[in-house]
């Protein structure tokens, strides 16, 4: 067990000011010009409406939202199918994808810490998502189209008759709205809503759309029905990917690098308490995700076992699939001997109570654990990503069915280059008859 550490605190406050400095320049120059040089020969131009006044004016903006008890691993998932959408409407169109900006999440508890209004930035690198997609942050959005309005809201759901007939057909209708509208009209006629915490933010029109099928089922619809500068999905999540696990669906999954300060952190942590180096452990990571082509099992990773052990909401239920921490704890001890690996490192969700009795149970385990000062700099979103990337690095990985945080070490491992036998590996249920081992997806360059 150890803290963050003093020296990694030091970095971030440089980190923050640097940061801070990066904001107040941008808002005297103009944010999208400073995204512009930011990101050079590097990324996609998200628009310059100051120097090409011209292509501005045709410049669209394609927003989203996610059901609000989605966690942080499955919306970096619809993520990935919202990325595919705006590569489509491209076709056709300038269009940019805009990022929600992270907060309010149901599971980012952390008492006195202010999680909301939290721009990409701080968990994920955006020029790395540029150089697969025009994104910008909303906060550039607001600047760039001139104030905080959406012009049409498009709030997607199902079918109110399902489809029961038992053919399955990608369609999209402009319908009723079959739950209630979480927008009301204000005074002045305008919408509002949950628009990530930013309360000026308005919306002139909000219509409810019908749509079954995979995300680009919505670009026909778009281009000839929607004549919007900036158009919102929300309940994004409706929509599937356009292909699961299919090169497209890789290059963005690879451009969402961590933000680099957390790979740092990660990477100091990784040295001083797990024995883990890069260089040793033949991980070498590049800041341009497009020249990472790991061969498969070329990763060896750090002496240590990984395990994801997702508890709260996944042991409420009883869920078969999830072991008691008894049952977790004498596969870890098996996998440690089977490996032969004398550390082990725990990603987990447990609560104090949990939390007590796995130490007692795994003395020797080594967790992440930062001080309230760390937490409220990284805050709770920070800190997943820091234990993700601790969890990508280990020799062997273990984690906990049908997680999503889960996959997404899954995904990491497998862009890091490591054999799939280390990598794809959960948890039984205590009693669990058939349990089924997570699905290998291979990467597609
Ligand atoms: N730091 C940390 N947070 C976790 C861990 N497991 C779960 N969480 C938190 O709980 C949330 C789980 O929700 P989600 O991301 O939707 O993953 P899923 O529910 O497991 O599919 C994460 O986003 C984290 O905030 C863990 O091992 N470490
Ligand atoms: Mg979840």
């Amino acid at each position: 067990m150890a803290d963050a550490g003093g020296a990694t605190v030091a970095f971030l406050w440089l980190y923050i000011v640097y940061c801070n400095v990066f904001k107040i320049a941008a808002l005297l120059f103009s944010v999208a010009s400073i995204v512009a040089s930011e990101t050079k020969d590097f990324a996609f131009h998200a628009g310059n409406p100051i120097s090409q006044p011209a292509t501005a004016k045709d410049l669209r903006y394609l927003l989203y939202d996610v059901n609000p008890p989605e966690g942080f691993n499955l919306r970096r998932d619809v993520y990935i199918r919202m990325a595919s959408l705006v590569k489509t409407l491209r076709k056709e169109g300038d269009w940019v994808l805009v990022l929600p900006p992270w907060g309010r999440l149901y599971h980012w508890q952390s008492p006195d810490i202010h999680q909301v209004r939290i721009p990409w930035g701080e968990f994920f690198s955006v020029t790395s998502l540029q150089a697969n997609v025009p994104v910008i942050e909303y906060e550039e959005f607001i600047a760039e189209s001139g104030g905080p309005f959406v012009d049409q809201v498009l709030v997607l759901q199902h079918y109110a008759e399902g489809w029961s007939d038992g053919t399955w057909e990608e369609k999209v209708d402009e319908r009723p709205c079959i739950e209630r509208l979480m927008y009301s009209k204000d005074k002045q006629g305008y919408y509002r809503g949950w628009f990530w915490g930013y309360e000026e933010t308005r919306a002139i029109n909000v219509t409810c759309l019908s749509a079954q099928g995979h995300a680009s089922v919505l670009a026909p619809f778009m281009q000839s029905n929607i004549t919007a500068t900036s158009v919102m999905l929300d309940r994004a999540e409706t929509v599937l990917h356009d292909h699961y696990a299919g090169k497209d669906y890789w290059d963005t999954r690879r451009s969402m690098v961590f933000a680099k300060h957390l790979r740092i952190i990660g990477d100091d942590f990784r040295a001083k308490y797990l024995n883990s180096t890069d260089e040793k452990d033949h991980t070498d990571y590049k800041e341009d995700w497009r020249l990472i082509k790991a061969k498969l099992g070329s990763a060896k990773g750090g002496p240590y076992l990984s395990v994801h052990l997702r508890r709260k909401d996944f042991i409420w239920g009883h869920r078969e699939d999830v072991p008691s921490l008894k049952g977790a704890v004498k596969k870890i001890r098996s996998l440690m001997k089977k490996h032969v690996l004398d550390k082990v490192f725990v990603a987990t969700d447990a609560d104090e109570e949990e939390l007590a009795k796995l130490k007692r149970m795994l003395p020797e385990m080594v967790r992440f654990e930062p001080t309230w000062e760390d937490l409220d700099l990284l805050k709770d979103g920070g800190v997943a990503i820091i234990d993700q990337w601790i969890c990508a690095h280990a020799r062997y990985f273990i984690g906990t069915s049908v997680s999503t945080f889960s996959f997404r070490i899954h995904e990491e491992r497998e862009i890091l280059g490591f054999d799939p036998k280390t990598t794809y590996n959960r948890f039984c249920g205590d009693s669990e008859k058939e349990c089924e081992q997570p699905t290998h997806w291979k990467i597609v360059y």
